[in-house]
Order: structure tokens, then C-alpha cells, then sequence
């Protein structure tokens, strides 16, 4: 097998909330596989010093501030790529919040921001990304799910249902992209060492449950998933799509 197989070279990859955490490991992990980055964020300023640090590192790497979950953000960001001649060949939907808080007590605003920025911003994002996709012929969509796309935990139930959400939109856009030359796939991380999850971290009781529940008995940490990302961009994976690969130490399969 041809290692020219997982080269990222002359890609062009749109990674949402790579300023820190998942994203940007994955941004950095598919620079080195020698892809343009573009990386985004809703707070510039952290997006300015990621891009920074990118560049200094050697990266061809650009910034595109916009908030996911504001659609019009979102087409506006694809109309100024449009205008400077960038073209997405590789979206990874990684922008998410979390929100915990048992459904009894849970406000409807607070639910609709989750699914807001965790599912329907992937949708938008990747319609107006695949939009561009499909003249050419060609494209990747990868769509951050997670372990809770196929279990649920309780007091996360606007994050889990819109992580279910994204199993099967990324099924569909398969469905429908599969005849464009788009392949959509998901990855599905497990309990990664992220600032989203610092809090459970730093629970004694949380941390130990993860570590037993856990076949690895670890949490995992962000730069493991970049491979299953790379593998996913690159034409290692052109004949796969409608799949999501459950990155979680064992987690989601595993009693
Ligand atoms: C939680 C965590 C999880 C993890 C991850 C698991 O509160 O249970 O935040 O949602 O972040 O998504 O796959």
C-alpha cells in the first residue's frame, strides 16, 4: 500500500472549533499529512493566536472566525473562501458544546442551543460546503459524533440526541453525496482528556468510573482520534462512507 495513500497534500480542510481540544489536534495532524488548513473559531482572538502558532510552526494554515450556529456566518464564510480562491476539499464538523443538566430541570432555550450548535450547524455547514463539493466531483465530510451517538448517559440529553442526530445525518448525506464523490463518515470519541470534559476529570468518582468502565481503563487524549481523521480526509477511505468509527478505548462495546 502506497503511504502516498494517507498524503494530505494539495487538500484544503475546514476544521470547526480548531482553536483548541479535538479540533485542533486534528488541524495539526492533517498539516503534517500536508494539507492547507483552515481553521475556525467564534472567539477571534484565540483563533488568531492558534493561527499564529500554526504558521510559526511551518503550517500553511489561514483563519475563518464564524459562529457555527449562525447560518448566515456560516454562508458568508464560504462566500469569502469562495472570493479568495479557497476551496474545501475536507470539512470536519468538530464545533460542539456541552450542557448538563437532568431533563426535568432543563429549559428549552438550553436544549435548543445544544442541537443548535452540535447538529443542525453541521448540517448547514456541510450543505454549503458540499454545495461547492460536488461540481468537483470530489470531497470529505467528517462529522464529529460520539460515544453518546449510540448510548445514552443521563443528564447530557441535548448533547446525546443531537450526537444520535449526527449518526444518521451523516448516513444520509451518504445516501445522497455517495453518487457526487463525497464521502461522509463520523468519528465518535469516547471519554478524551478535552476542557469540555475537565470537570468530570476532576469528579474523583467520575474519573474513577470512566477508568473502569473503560476496556483501555484510560481517558483518551485528543491527538488519538487524529488518526482515524487522517485516515477518514485521505483517499485511504474513498470507498468508505455512512460509517462512523467509535474512537472510546472500547467503550461503546465493551459491558
Ligand atoms: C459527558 C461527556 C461526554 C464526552 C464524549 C463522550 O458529559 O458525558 O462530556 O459527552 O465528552 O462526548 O463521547
Amino acid at each position: 500500500m502506497s503511504p502516498k495513500l494517507f498524503d494530505l497534500s494539495g487538500k484544503t480542510a475546514l476544521i470547526t472549533g480548531s482553536s483548541r481540544g479535538l479540533g485542533r489536534a486534528m488541524a495539526e495532524g492533517m498539516a503534517a499529512c500536508g494539507a492547507r488548513i483552515v481553521l475556525n473559531g467564534a472567539n477571534e482572538g484565540r483563533l488568531a493566536t492558534a493561527v499564529q502558532e500554526m504558521k510559526s510552526a511551518g503550517h500553511d494554515v489561514i483563519g475563518i472566525p464564524f459562529d457555527v450556529a449562525d447560518e448566515a456566518a456560516v454562508i458568508a464564510a464560504f462566500e469569502a473562501l469562495d472570493a479568495q480562491g479557497v476551496a474545501v476539499d475536507i470539512l470536519v464538523n468538530n464545533a460542539g458544546i456541552q450542557f448538563r443538566k437532568p431533563m426535568l430541570e432543563l429549559d428549552t432555550a438550553d436544549w435548543q442551543r445544544v442541537i443548535d450548535v452540535n447538529l443542525t450547524a453541521a448540517f448547514v455547514t456541510a450543505r454549503e460546503a458540499a454545495r461547492r463539493m460536488a461540481p468537483r466531483g470530489t470531497g470529505k465530510v467528517i462529522n464529529i459524533g460520539s460515544l453518546l451517538s449510540k448510548l445514552g448517559r443521563a443528564t447530557v440529553t441535548p448533547y446525546a440526541a443531537a450526537k444520535g442526530g449526527i449518526l444518521m445525518l451523516t448516513r444520509n448525506m451518504a445516501a445522497e453525496w455517495g453518487a457526487l464523490g463525497i464521502q461522509a463518515n463520523a468519528i465518535g470519541p469516547g471519554y478524551m482528556a478535552t476542557e469540555m470534559n475537565t470537570p468530570l476529570i476532576e469528579d474523583e468518582d467520575f474519573d474513577a468510573w470512566v477508568k473502569g468502565r473503560t476496556p483501555m481503563g484510560r481517558w483518551g487524549q485528543p491527538d488519538e482520534l487524529v488518526g482515524t481523521a487522517i485516515y477518514l480526509a485521505s483517499d485511504a477511505s474513498n470507498y468508505v462512507t455512512g460509517q462512523i468509527i467509535y474512537v472510546d478505548g472500547g467503550m461503546s462495546v465493551v459491558l
